[in-house]
């Protein structure tokens, strides 16, 4: 019995003396909206003790689960990192807050209101407990948190692992692969594509043809060998979890080598090259799930789709077709993007459609074009990620006809345009570490052709892409 009331008056002692010695202000929830399954709790812990005090863990009537959480800034990406203890040095001041030490607040058992005070009780190593009454606040969302990101549909775990793969650097799609893929909430990402593809004269059906297939047809001049460079400029920003609005506005370089089949300067070589800025490109994106995203476009025609270069006897000309920077018609993309990232590696697929209603205003159209990108990508280290993919692509027919269209060349031809193309693509995507810069690079060639022809076509096509999470 003695042994049992120095036990009773020792634990009093103890509990009292402990209370005063640790110090607890500011004990903050955060208010969330009604559906959200998980908050955080945020106060200033005071040791007054001469020796250091480790916390180990928090419980409470009111939630299922309490966690100890760190917020730590990896790159750009923050992380949450489950802490099993916490130790408060002698005679130091400690702050639970946002963007660093925080008690994550799972499961309530009711709704929480605002203003409602919950108490929380606080385990140290030493044995002892701490009950600290929490105040229900609103609190600003200006400090990037994991409170500032949806909660509603996916617990904490889902998001750590939505982090970790933001920070993977085959999360961002292979170079070669059109952009749009919604980002972090309020964010504006800037975005730079260099891509460059070669072409050469010239094949028809499965299989190539030389000039004199060409001139068989009765055309003065064939293309020898194209060259077209892209450079696109591309901004976009997430109005929230759900969409996103993307702006992308290419500046296209093309040179084009001819040859001179008959006549006077049957041999001759000559180039003819075009350059400007193309049509401008304005999209919203839809989350359509985790994984995937729908995407609406509009091209604007704001590229010139009658530019002109000198031809051989020093006459400026209208260039056929393919030489057009912009296509002068306002045309509709639709597009599909889907992507699973699985342990150490993932895969997606992205759908492309091009539909043109309209015709210029030289009275023809480029074809609708339909795609589809599959690719597989591994991380190989932190920052490095290689992938493989295969794409296709259908390009219809010219429609219509060019009032400028001359019989001399292929390329003049509205029904030398039309193709099915497969390609394999080699990919590598880099993420500068500690950095919101992520470069890809994908190269293709293509594996199986089948062309209206003759017609141009592409031996590699290449990709180089920057983008910056601001
Ligand atoms: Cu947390």
């Amino acid at each position: 019995m003695r042994v049992l009331i120095k036990f009773v008056l020792m634990f009093f002692l103890s509990q009292s003396s402990f209370a005063s010695s640790i110090d607890v202000d500011n004990a903050t929830i955060r208010l969330m909206p009604p559906n959200v399954q998980m908050t955080a709790g945020y106060f200033t812990l005071t040791n007054n003790f001469n020796d250091e005090q480790i916390l180990v863990g928090a419980k409470s009537n009111f939630f299922g689960k309490i966690e100890i959480h760190l917020s730590k800034k990896d790159g750009d990406m923050m992380k949450m990192l489950k802490q099993d203890s916490v130790s408060i040095s002698a005679n130091t001041i400690l702050e639970f807050k946002p963007m660093g030490y925080h008690l994550m607040l799972m499961k309530p058992k009711e709704n929480i209101s605002l203003n409602q005070s919950i108490d929380i009780n606080l385990f140290f190593a030493s044995g002892k407990k701490l009950k600290v009454q929490f105040l229900v606040k609103k609190m600003d969302h200006s400090e990037m948190d994991h409170s500032e990101m949806d909660h509603s549909e996916m617990d904490h775990m889902k998001m750590g692992n939505m982090m970790k793969n933001m920070s993977r650097p085959d999360f961002v799609y292979p170079a070669g692969v059109k952009g749009g893929k919604n980002m972090m909430p309020k964010k504006l990402m800037f975005g730079y594509k260099f891509g460059t593809m070669e072409m050469k004269c010239c094949r028809d059906g499965t299989s190539s043809v030389d000039e004199n297939f060409i001139k068989g047809l009765s055309y003065s001049m064939t293309p020898i060998s194209m060259t077209m460079r892209m450079h696109m400029m591309s901004a976009m920003y997430a109005l929230d979890n759900k969409f996103s609005l993307m702006a992308m506005l290419p500046y296209v370089e093309k040179e084009m080598e001819m040859k001179m089949l008959s006549g006077m300067m049957m041999g001759k070589l000559h180039k003819t090259s075009s350059r400007g800025f193309g049509d401008l490109n304005l999209a919203a994106l839809y989350r359509y799930s985790k994984k995937s995203n729908i995407k609406v476009a509009i091209s604007i025609p704001s590229g010139e789709f009658n530019e002109k270069d000198h031809n051989m006897s020093g006459v400026l000309k209208m260039m056929p077709y393919p030489m057009q920077i912009g296509s002068g018609t306002y045309d509709l993309i639709l597009g599909y993007s889907f992507q699973e990232i699985l342990n150490n590696w993932s895969y997606g697929v992205q759908l492309n459609a091009v539909t043109r209603f309209d015709y210029n205003s030289e009275g023809w159209k480029y074809g609708d074009r339909r795609e589809i990108n599959l690719w597989a990508s591994r991380p190989i280290s932190k920052n490095f990620s290689i992938s493989l993919g295969f794409d296709l692509e259908h390009q219809e027919n010219i429609q219509g006809r060019s009032s400028f269209r001359m019989g001399t060349t292929p390329t003049w031809n509205e029904y030398f345009h039309s193709h099915l193309r497969a390609s394999t693509n080699f990919g590598v995507n880099y993420k500068i570490p500690n950095s919101m810069t992520r470069i890809g690079f994908q190269c293709g060639t293509p594996i199986y052709r089948d062309v209206n022809g003759p017609q141009m076509d592409p031996d590699l096509k290449c990709n180089i892409g920057f983008s910056k999470m601001m």
